[in-house]
C-alpha cells in the first residue's frame, strides 16, 4: 500500500432522520413524473446543460473503477438524419417480420411504429456505448461488468435529464451497429442505447400505462 492509494472520505451529507425521510419522499415524487416521452419539440438547448447530464452520469460505479463508457452528442441535423433512416430500416424489418406476435402485443399500449421523427426533432441524441475492452496501441485491456455500469450511468443520466426540467427516451433499434459507422467509434465500442433529450411537443400524449405498485416489486425479509 503507497501513502496516497486511501484518502478521507469526504462524509458532509449527512441528514438528520427527518430530513432524510422528508428528502427520499420529495424524491421519490420527483422520479415519479418522469415519463419516456416521443413527440418532442425542436426548442434549443445549452450544450453546457448537456455537459452537466454526462458529467453526472460519469459519477457511476463501475466495475474495478473501469468506467466502460462512451457518451456520443450529436445535434448536427445532418448526422441525426442519419441516425433516423438507418435506424427507421431496422425498426421497419422488426415491424414487419422479426418482431413475434407476443412482442408486438406488449408494444400495442405504447403506440410505437417504425417512424422515429424524434431523431430529427429532438435537439440532442445521446449515444451511449458500452466499453467492453480499451484498446491502446494494439493491446486489449479487460473490462468487468460493462452493461451494468453503463446501464446504472444511463439510469443516472435518464435522471440528471428529468430534474433539469427535460425530457427523454430511450430508443435501442436491433442491429445498432450502424452507429459505430456514423460515429466512427472503434468496434471495441459496443452501442448501448440511443437517448433523445429535449424539451417535449406541445400537447404531448403518453400511453395511459402504470406503475407497479411497492408490494409487487420489493421484499422485505
Ligand atoms: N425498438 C422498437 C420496438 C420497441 C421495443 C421495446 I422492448 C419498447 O419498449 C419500445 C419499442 C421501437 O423503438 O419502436
Amino acid at each position: 500500500m503507497h501513502s496516497d492509494q486511501f484518502l478521507p472520505l469526504e462524509y458532509n451529507f449527512e441528514l438528520s432522520p427527518e430530513e432524510m425521510l422528508s428528502k427520499s419522499d420529495a424524491f421519490n415524487n420527483a422520479v415519479q413524473h418522469r415519463r419516456s416521452v416521443r413527440t418532442f419539440s425542436d426548442k434549443k438547448i445549452s450544450i453546457e446543460v448537456i455537459k452537466n447530464f454526462i458529467r453526472a452520469a460519469g459519477s457511476a460505479p463501475s466495475g474495478a473503477n473501469k468506467q466502460p463508457w462512451h457518451f456520443a452528442v450529436v445535434s448536427d441535423p445532418q448526422v441525426k438524419k442519419k441516425i433516423r433512416v438507418a435506424a427507421e430500416l431496422e425498426e421497419k424489418e422488426f415491424y414487419s417480420s422479426r418482431a413475434t406476435e407476443e412482442w408486438l402485443n406488449d408494444l400495442e399500449p405504447l403506440g410505437t411504429n417504425y417512424e422515429k421523427p424524434f431523431l430529427e426533432i429532438a435537439p440532442y441524441l445521446i449515444v451511449i456505448f458500452e466499453k467492453r475492452y480499451e484498446e491502446t496501441g494494439g493491446e486489449k485491456k479487460k473490462h468487468y461488468y460493462t452493461k451494468e455500469s453503463v446501464g446504472i450511468a444511463t439510469g443516472i443520466l435518464i435522471t440528471a435529464v428529468h430534474n433539469a426540467g427535460l425530457v427523454s427516451l430511450t430508443h435501442t433499434p436491433s442491429p445498432m451497429n450502424f452507429l459505430n459507422d456514423i460515429l466512427s467509434r472503434p468496434a471495441s465500442d459496443k452501442p448501448f442505447l440511443i437517448l433523445a433529450v429535449g424539451y417535449p411537443a406541445e400537447n404531448a400524449l403518453v400511453p395511459n400505462i402504470k406503475r407497479k405498485s411497492l408490494d409487487e416489486i420489493a421484499s422485505f425479509i
